[in-house]
């Protein structure tokens, strides 16, 4: 079982959305700031559609801190849907207008969005509102919020996050895994939180010109983890490895389809000796030759930068429709657009290094557990200790 279990809620035209983290040591001081700044780097990106001028995401706190430092209870955040507004009568919980829930009925399923296999997972296809609702990517918002806060439990450790945009549909900004070093210059407010700032103009021009044929995009985004120390995860239980854990954390963000560790793309086309990290000795400890491991061998970490990328396809509400068929009547038909992103992964850097701080923030408790964060510090401390003949942080 989890030690930081969490749990979201919520629609994307609802009231809300909220999210629930439990197994947070007591008397974590948390920055409000901090969360609502990352909570503003996904609202960020170009080709974002007008629902992001609506939404001003910040967290409201409902249980679980106090004075600013967590109780150990869980910890209970909200994040308002300012569009629901402009919904109440189509997304209400106790009352519709009927005929404005009738205007907005959804019986063409988009193809590459839930609409269709959720409609057979709950053999309702009356109104396919009744999915797509709960499986649009605004519960993102409610990810980035949890994993905000997991992220200043491992920043307190040293952990730090660099994450960035490596492509967009076929343009290509930087190829195979990222370095620490390659994101330096990523600035994480820019429209499209490239690595290299001058890239973003011919982005943007790309993205327009493919909205502008009413076609979306979507792309890759890579990120790493330094200060990562060694031994979180394990080799024994296949529902322990933390690879195994990192890959099913990304493969559940919307519209990812694929994910990485380190160059796990590309060494399988290579010999072993081209695919290993050579270990030698060093003044700091041992040290490692390259790292495309990408940060983990064998289901835990080994103190090298934790390196991901995540792979996300095309959004799948295009303004020139998709060939459907309506699920009530049987007709053919193009889907119905009334408003999209061309795409979102200007978001995406910030859902992925949320995803990874939540996954290795469970990680991080499982292996020094601590109901206080003075027990985790001692923990934390005396594991460093004991791995400090072949391991040191990195400055
Ligand atoms: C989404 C569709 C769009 C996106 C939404 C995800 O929303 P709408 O239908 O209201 O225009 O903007 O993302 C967000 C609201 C968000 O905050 O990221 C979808 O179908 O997944």
């Amino acid at each position: 079982m989890s030690r930081l279990r969490w749990l979201t809620g919520g629609e994307s035209h609802g009231p809300g959305l909220t999210v629930i983290l439990e197994g947070l040591p007591a008397g974590l001081l948390l920055d409000r700031d901090a969360l609502d700044a990352r909570l503003a780097r996904r609202q960020h990106g170009f080709g974002r559609g007008g629902r992001q001028k609506i939404e001003k995401d910040r967290v409201i706190v409902r249980g679980g801190l106090r004075g600013g430092r967590t109780l150990g209870s869980p910890l209970v955040l909200e994040i308002e849907n300012r569009d629901f507004a402009n919904w109440a009568g189509v997304m209400d919980p106790w009352e519709l207008d009927t005929a404005e829930a009738a205007a907005r009925i959804v019986t063409r399923p988009r193809p590459g969005h839930a609409d269709f296999s959720g409609a057979m997972a709950t053999a309702q296809v009356e109104d396919l509102r009744n999915i797509l609702e709960r499986a649009s990517a605004r519960e993102t918002a409610a990810r980035v919020a949890a994993g905000a806060v997991a992220a200043q439990l491992l920043e307190r450790y040293g952990f730090r996050f660099r994450s960035a945009l490596l492509a967009i549909g076929a343009e290509t900004v930087l190829e195979g895994p990222p370095s620490w070093e390659d994101l330096t210059s990523v600035d994480p407010s820019s429209p499209l939180v490239t690595p290299w700032p001058e890239d973003e103009e011919r982005l943007v021009d790309y993205i327009r010109q493919i909205g502008k044929q009413q076609e979306t995009l979507g792309g890759i985004v890579g990120v790493v983890v330094r200060g990562v120390p060694p031994g979180l995860g394990s080799y024994v239980h296949w529902d322990r490895k933390l690879d195994g854990r990192l890959a099913q954390a990304m493969l559940s963000i919307p519209s990812v389809k694929a994910c990485a560790i380190g160059a796990g793309l590309e060494i399988c086309r290579q010999v072993g000796s081209e695919a290993h990290d050579a270990i030698f000795p060093s003044e700091s400890g041992l040290r490692r030759s390259s790292n495309r491991a990408g940060g983990l061998e064998g289901g835990v970490t080994n103190g090298e930068d934790l390196v991901l990328r995540a792979f996300f396809k095309p959004i799948a509400t295009l303004r020139r429709g998709l060939p459907s068929v309506d699920l009530v009547t049987g007709e053919e038909g193009a889907t119905v657009w009334e408003r999209s992103d061309v795409t979102a992964v200007g978001s995406a850097p910030v859902i992925v290094e949320s995803m990874a701080a939540l996954v290795l923030g469970d990680a991080l408790l499982e292996s020094f557990g601590g109901s206080s964060i003075e027990a985790l510090d001692h923990a934390v401390e005396a594991h460093l200790e004991r791995v400090s003949p072949w391991w040191s942080k990195r400055i």
